[in-house]
C-alpha cells in the first residue's frame, strides 16, 4: 500500500532534455518506463517542468559573445549558459510522450522569470525565491519523497539539496535519473548529496 506522506517527484521529463531536443541529456528517454512504473507505488505524484520565457537570462543566446556552457556571474551567482531551451508552450517544453502525466496530481512549473534560473523544485537559483512546492506538500501531510528524472547533476541535485535541507527524508533513484555531467558536475552532485543525507539508490 502506498504510505500517505511520501511522494515521487519526476524531475523535467521534457522532450529538450531527451535525446533530440535543444539540451539533451544522454539516454535522457530511458528512464520513462520505469518512472511509470514507478508512479504505481505512489499515492501522491508530482511533476516539474522546466518553463522559461524566449529571452530567459540563462539562455547563452541572451548574452553577447557567450557560448552554451560557458558561465556568466547573475546577481545570486554564477550561470551555466544553456542552448535555448524549454520555451513556455513550445514543443520541445513539452512532457516526453510516453511520460504518464495523468498520474500527476501537481505539475510545478519553474524558471518562468526572465532574470533568474531555477533548477530546484523549490526555490530559484538565488535559493531564497520559493516555488511554492514545499507549502503543498506540507499542507498535504508529506515528509518524504523520491526524486527521479534530468538532470541528476542540476535540477535532481538542486532539488533534493533543498528538500534535504527542509526536512524531508530523500531518496534518489539514480537509475531513474541521467545526467548532463559538465567537467565533472555528477561526481560533485553525488557527493554533495550524500554529504546532505540523501539517500542514493539504484546505481547499477
Ligand atoms: C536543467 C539545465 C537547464 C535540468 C534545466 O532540468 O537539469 N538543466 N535547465
Ligand atoms: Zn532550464
Amino acid at each position: 500500500m502506498p504510505a500517505p506522506d511520501e511522494a515521487l517527484v519526476v524531475i523535467d521529463v521534457q522532450n529538450d532534455f531527451c535525446p533530440g531536443g535543444a539540451l539533451a541529456v544522454p539516454g535522457g528517454d530511458e528512464i520513462v518506463p520505469g518512472i511509470n512504473a514507478l508512479m504505481a507505488e505512489f499515492a501522491a505524484v508530482i511533476l516539474t517542468q522546466d518553463w522559461h520565457p524566449a529571452d530567459h537570462a540563462s539562455f547563452a543566446s541572451q548574452h553577447a559573445g557567450k557560448a552554451p556552457f560557458e558561465t556568466v556571474e547573475m546577481p545570486y551567482g554564477e550561470q551555466v549558459l544553456w542552448p535555448d531551451h524549454c520555451v513556455q508552450g513550445a514543443p520541445g517544453a513539452a512532457f516526453h510522450p510516453d511520460l504518464d502525466t495523468e498520474r500527476a496530481q501537481l505539475i510545478i512549473r519553474k524558471g518562468f522569470h526572465r532574470e533568474i534560473d531555477s533548477y530546484s523544485a523549490f526555490f530559484e537559483n538565488d535559493r531564497t525565491t520559493p516555488t511554492g512546492l514545499e507549502g503543498y506538500l506540507r499542507t498535504r501531510g508529506i515528509n518524504r519523497l523520491t526524486l527521479v528524472g534530468l538532470a541528476t547533476d542540476f535540477c535532481v541535485n538542486y532539488s533534493a539539496l533543498d528538500a534535504a535541507r527542509l526536512g524531508f527524508e530523500v531518496t534518489v533513484r539514480e537509475d531513474l535519473c541521467r545526467a548532463i555531467d559538465l567537467e565533472g558536475s555528477l561526481a560533485a552532485a553525488r557527493e554533495a548529496m550524500r554529504k546532505a543525507g540523501v539517500r542514493l539508490e539504484g546505481r547499477g
